[in-house]
Parts: structure tokens; C-alpha cells; sequence
């Protein structure tokens, strides 16, 4: 997938841009399926007294179905990171955000990179959308050109015991009337740059659900300043790296794939 100039200029002005119809007809579904029966199989029921990480996340979501994998290994996203990024790019994180319908809570604002600081912080955050998405099932919300202040310190927030307990690392933002909803029709993607300010609502539909698979991609040396500057570990997926332990990640999956 190429990016015109556009995009290019939308993403560095706007800190996120959509594409359409990265994926679509008989993929899109299959891969929903398989994405949906990894959820059924591990997850509870929603529970308004549990965590954003209990009741929304799954992680590793490519370790679970091969479609994801084929995705998120060489799938159109890869290539825009490429063009984002760079030539060098890991895969950094894979993982479902699922507000099935009745998930009726939010999730404040936050930057992606508060989560997981990386360095260079030129990651991407690509989130699909399994489902149309829109303000009343809880699409995403952002705040346009915020990633250009950088990085927010929630250093505080961050020991082991609070990340382990699904610390909330939101933060409070000065200009919310700004915010605009990314309503976004079921195969589009959209792109955020590691410092754009964003965050969901509940899904308020009772028929719609509102699924997610969120990856993301980072320069294929960029490290985890939070975790005493340890590359993040993650498959090389274009070009090179300096570190022996990101080239040898997930080489099984490269070398020998015959899990479903
Ligand atoms: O899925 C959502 O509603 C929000 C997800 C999100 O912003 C994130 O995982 O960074």
C-alpha cells in the first residue's frame, strides 16, 4: 500500500490518518472469525467492576490465529510502516481490543508511547476495525496535530506493581472540544503516530458489537526506556536490526509455520 503525499503531510500535521478498505470480502471475515473464537475461548464476560485489560484486551492475538500472523507479519500496514517508520521495522505489539456490545466502559486519553515508551519514539499504532465503528458503539476519539508536544510524563505511574495491576496511565487534556470521533466502516484501518492523544468510549449500541485489532510497529531498534532500555522484543519484519535478540524473535514463525 503507497501513501500519497497527502497522507504523508495528514499524518505528520494530524498525527494519524485512515486508510480504507485495507482489508475486506472473504479475508476480513475469516479472519474476524478466527480473531472471535481466540476472544470466546479466553475471555469472561464483561464485568464493570474488572479492568480495561480484563474486560478489552487480548493479547498476542498472533500467536492465535493465522490470519493475524499473515497480517500483521506482511500485510498492506507493514508497508506503511515502512513509509512512516522507516526501512527497519518490528512488530511491537499484537493484540485485540474488543468492546463487545454491553462494554460499556470508556478509556481515557492517553498516548500510545505512555504505555509502552519506546525510543526512537517514532512508532505507529494501526488499528482495524472488524467492525463499522462509530460514536454510539464506541469508536475511537482524537485530538488532531497532539501528538507535536511529544511525550507526557506518567513516569510515576509506571512500577511493575501498577503496570501489573493495568495501572491507568491516562491523562487530562486542555482542548477536548477539539476532539474529533474516527467513525470507521469495518476493513479500514486507521494510523497513530506513538504521541497522538486518544480514547474510546463505552459501546452504548445493544445490538453492535466493536471490535479491534490493534498492532503496532517500531523501528526495528528502538528500545523500552521504562524497562532499562532493553530492546523491545518483537519479529523483524522489514530490513535489519543490531540486536541478536529481536533477529532471532518469532524466527519459528518464519521458519517453520504450520499453526492455524
Ligand atoms: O480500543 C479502544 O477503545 C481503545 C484502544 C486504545 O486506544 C489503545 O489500545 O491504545
Amino acid at each position: 500500500m503507497i501513501l500519497t503525499s497527502l497522507q504523508k503531510e495528514q499524518f505528520a500535521e494530524n498525527g494519524y490518518i485512515i486508510l480504507s478498505n485495507v482489508l475486506g470480502g472473504e479475508r476480513l471475515a475469516k479472519l474476524t472469525d478466527e480473531c472471535m473464537s481466540a476472544w470466546l475461548a479466553e475471555k469472561e464476560a464483561f464485568d464493570p467492576e474488572a479492568t480495561w485489560l480484563q474486560n478489552s484486551l487480548l493479547p498476542d492475538i498472533h500467536h492465535r490465529s493465522r490470519l493475524v500472523r499473515d497480517y500483521y507479519f506482511d500485510g498492506p500496514l507493514v508497508s506503511v510502516a515502512e513509509q512512516l517508520v522507516g526501512p527497519n521495522i518490528k512488530g511491537a505489539t499484537s493484540q485485540l481490543t474488543f468492546k463487545l456490545r454491553g462494554n460499556t466502559k470508556p478509556f481515557g486519553w492517553h498516548q500510545d508511547n505512555g504505555y509502552g515508551h519506546l525510543d526512537p519514539a517514532t512508532a505507529i499504532s494501526t488499528l482495524t476495525a472488524l467492525d463499522d465503528a462509530d460514536v454510539e458503539n464506541g469508536c475511537l476519539w482524537v485530538l488532531p496535530g497532539s501528538h507535536r508536544a511529544g511525550q507526557i510524563d506518567v513516569s510515576d505511574r509506571l512500577s511493575a506493581e501498577a503496570k501489573a495491576a493495568g495501572a491507568d496511565l491516562s491523562v487530562k487534556v486542555g482542548r477536548e472540544s477539539d476532539a474529533i470521533p474516527v467513525a470507521l466502516r469495518a476493513g479500514d484501518a486507521v494510523v497513530l503516530h506513538c504521541h497522538l492523544l486518544h480514547r474510546s468510549e463505552g459501546n452504548l449500541s445493544t445490538d453492535r458489537d466493536r471490535r479491534i485489532l490493534f498492532l503496532r510497529y517500531a523501528d526495528a531498534d528502538a528500545v523500552e526506556v521504562y524497562n532499562g532500555r532493553q530492546p523491545r522484543l518483537g519479529p523483524l519484519l522489514r530490513g535489519e536490526t543490531c540486536f541478536s535478540e529481536v533477529m532471532a524473535y518469532e524466527r519459528e514463525f518464519f521458519e517453520n509455520d504450520e499453526t492455524s
